[in-house]
């Protein structure tokens, strides 16, 4: 029988559920060396705490993150609150010993991750942060395809992620859902939270980026705000994009944005070898499309590889070929990596450090959006 590892998780919005529906799937699908136990949910209001604790099966529920990260009762802090929570709750969680585990990005700024990967480092906890589309399994079958040399040389990695849910200007600001536009509680906006996950994944897949050249704008320049009921200046990026030199040689192009008319998560990105290209599109995060010069020239083309085969990345656990599997299953495979690793004694990427590299890069887009000029992006201290 797995021994139990005891998790109290912080925050029961989107992505509270997301996290708990990871621990309580990852073990029924993975054979796990520890089983997660739901021990406690937090949240300031109780009534939600309650029944958010009653709907996922949580032993219990707290209003105040720090008597979760007191509890001895609690192995793990997992931090699924708004992202200006971030910094104070994962020292606190290091220091009292706990695993931690964060959601993106990890903080507001690369100075906030710094003394988050400082505290977890020096309690020597492990940790990780929810990059969740590395699980993917056509993604992850893309970084296999690239470290076994496939694509050659690579030349290009061009990357988006579009949506259009801020458009009209009588959205608000601030608050539940939508505090995402409030940049003291989010720190930037579609950089953070949106580059973020493709800056992760392009690091994962082609290394470093070593500088960057970007432009950001704010379209709609105030709203008001949900919690002071007052129109304010809205301090966030709406759309930002930037072209990109990674270490490897190979540009690129970055762009995201919440003002794309007709799409609400586009996230794509296409990578050009020498030899081979690949591309991959979360609308229909179940096909890796693949193209091999090397193929006989009479039949050369994409093909569009259904990555639901037992041999592809994580799908021997799922249902049977050809049965494709979704969004939240990202987050299960993220909680069965962490515990596999956990088990064997080892970190399970990415972890806090790997995440600040994303934040160099996202510090040093916004720095070069501001000044206009071309930025290096900081190497690791
Ligand atoms: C924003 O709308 C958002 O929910 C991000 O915060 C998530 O990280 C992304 O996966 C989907 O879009």
């Amino acid at each position: 029988m797995a021994k139990p590892l005891n998790i109290g998780v912080i925050g029961c919005g989107f992505m509270g559920r997301t996290h708990s529906n990871g621990f309580l799937q990852a073990p029924k699908f993975f054979d796990l060396p520890y089983r997660p136990v739901l021990k406690k949910i937090c949240a300031r209001n109780a009534d939600r705490a309650k029944s958010f604790a009653a709907n996922w099966g949580y032993e219990g529920f707290e209003t105040d993150w720090r008597k979760l990260v007191a509890s001895p009762e609690v192995d793990l802090i997992d931090i699924a609150s708004p992202n200006d929570t971030h910094r104070e709750i994962a020292i606190a969680a290091a220091q009292a010993g706990k695993m931690v585990m964060c959601e993106k990005p990890l903080g507001r700024n690369a100075e906030e991750s710094e003394a988050m990967v400082k505290a977890v480092e020096s309690a020597r906890v492990r940790n990780m942060v929810w990059y969740n589309y590395r699980r993917v399994p056509a993604v992850t079958l893309a970084k296999q395809l690239i470290d076994a040399g496939r694509l050659g040389r690579i030349f290009h990695y061009r990357t988006v992620f579009l949506q259009d849910w801020t458009i009209s200007a009588d959205l608000p600001q601030g608050g539940e859902g939508l505090w995402r536009l409030d940049a003291d509680v989010a720190g930037s906006g579609v950089t953070g939270d949106l580059l973020a996950h493709n800056i992760d994944t392009a690091l994962w897949l082609n290394g470093p980026i070593e500088e960057v050249s970007a432009m950001t704008e704010t379209f709609i320049k105030a709203r008001k705000h949900n919690l002071t009921g007052k129109e304010q200046p809205v301090r966030i990026d709406d759309a930002s994009a930037f072209l990109a030199r990674f270490r490897n040689g190979s540009l690129a192009t970055f762009e995201a944005t919440r003002y794309a008319r007709g799409h609400k998560a586009l996230y794509t990105f296409e990578i050009n070898g020498e030899n081979a290209s690949i591309a991959w599109d979360l609308h229909d995060l179940h096909r890796l499309e693949y193209f091999d010069h090397r193929d006989e020239g009479r039949l050369r083309g994409w093909r569009s590889v259904h990555i639901t085969d037992g041999d592809h990345p994580y799908m021997k656990q799922w249902w049977v070929p050809g049965l494709q599997i979704g969004y939240e299953h990202t987050f299960i495979h993220q909680v069965a990596d962490f515990i596999t690793a956990l088990g064997e004694g080892k970190d399970a990427a990415p972890t806090f450090r790997d995440a600040l590299a994303t934040d160099y890069v996202i510090e040093a887009v916004l720095k070069s959006a501001a000044n206009r000029n071309w930025a290096k992006v900081r190497e690791e201290a």
